[in-house]
């Protein structure tokens, strides 16, 4: 058995958190020989909702969890953290534009970012799950300076699980046997599936699937399915989101399978003209803590102008918090 991990969850009595915490505590993040100390962040209140979750999380008696600790401070929450979950946000209202939702929770990443940056371990990654994510991460790796850039991650894993679930649907084959999806840009109306290299069953998916139905059906689907969900459950993603970020942050630490990649908001170095210093989600893979960008994958002029869209749409975000940034 491993020394255990400091694993620091914000927004931990929110939906996300609810599904999530249960999920890190058994063990599903990073591996079964691998114990973890979870540091529950919440204003203050969402502090009583956050004491029941604990109970429950120690009635559930997990043999991994070999501590948990709470607190509505960040810099007591991000002490010795070796990984960082920052879901915790302000969720959307009807009256309100993602520009309103941007000004609101920016400085909640600024303080985040800060505190981070005094607090964590020195090997921490930090996943941002509150959105607008990529925009979010932004301003948190900005006000965190500290800790080196590629550590900072925005998690569009969830569009990409939502991806793969449609095509394997269509073909008959499992989520499982889809692979080198890779979802750029921002989890947003923008984000572009890049079909052109995944493959299902071995196959490449766009000769294996109908045209019409992946420029029409399929990218509906995907890009309306969280409205979906609200409209039928009558709450937004919680456990899939929470899947997502698990299965970011296993990625991440256990490495991708050879051969694939996967989908993960980190910031631009420049590769494929996408301008530095946005968080933006390429095609990545992963070993033990760190990722590359997939070199050489070819795009279309499709591929380019949907590319170019989402590209303005994170510049856009950038202009609204400037005076967040640092
Ligand atoms: P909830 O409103 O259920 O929970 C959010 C929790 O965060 C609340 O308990 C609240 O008290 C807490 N919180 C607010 N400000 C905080 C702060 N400054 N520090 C610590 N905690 C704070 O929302 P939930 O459904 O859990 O969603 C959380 C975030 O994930 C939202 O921003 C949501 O938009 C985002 N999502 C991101 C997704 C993605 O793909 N990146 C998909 C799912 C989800 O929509």
């Amino acid at each position: 058995m491993n020394s255990p991990i400091r694993v620091s969850v914000t927004g931990a009595a929110g939906n996300i958190g609810y599904a999530l915490l249960f999920r890190l505590a058994a063990g599903d993040c990073y591996g079964k020989d691998q114990p973890i100390i979870l540091q529950l962040l919440e204003i203050p209140p969402g502090m009583k909702a956050l004491e029941g979750v604990v109970m429950e999380l120690m009635d559930s008696a997990f043999p991994l969890l070999h501590g948990i600790e709470i607190s509505d401070d960040p810099n007591a929450a991000f002490k010795g953290a070796n990984q960082a979950f920052l879901v915790g946000s302000r969720p959307r209202t009807k009256d309100m534009s993602r520009a309103d939702l941007i000004t609101a929770n920016g400085p909640i990443f600024v303080g985040q970012g800060r505190a981070l940056a005094a607090h964590a371990a020195a090997d921490v990654r930090v996943l941002v799950v509150g959105n607008p994510c990529n925009t979010n991460a932004l301003i948190a790796m900005s006000a965190g300076k500290e800790i080196p850039k590629d550590r900072w991650h925005a998690m569009t894993r969830l569009d990409e699980n939502r991806a793969k679930a449609q095509i394997a649907a269509k073909v008959g084959a499992l989520p499982g046997e889809v692979s080198n999806l890779g979802m750029l840009g921002t989890p947003s109306a923008t984000m572009f599936p890049d079909l052109r290299h995944a493959k299902v069953q071995g196959k490449s998916v766009t000769d294996v699937c109908d045209r019409t139905w992946l420029e029409t059906d399929f990218v509906k689907t995907v890009a309306t399915r969280g409205k979906a969900i609200i409209e039928a459950r009558g709450a937004s993603s919680a456990a899939s989101a929470a899947s997502a970020a698990v299965d970011h942050m296993s990625a991440l630490w256990n490495g991708t399978a050879a051969g694939d990649f996967t989908s993960m908001g980190v910031c631009s170095n420049g590769a494929y003209g996408i301008p530095e210093n946005l968080i933006f989600s390429f095609p990545v893979t992963a070993k033990a803590g760190d990722w590359q960008i997939v070199a050489g994958l070819d795009r279309d002029d499709f591929a380019n102008s949907r590319i170019a869209n989402t590209v303005r749409e994170l510049e856009s975000e950038r202009e609204t918090v400037k005076d967040l940034l640092s």
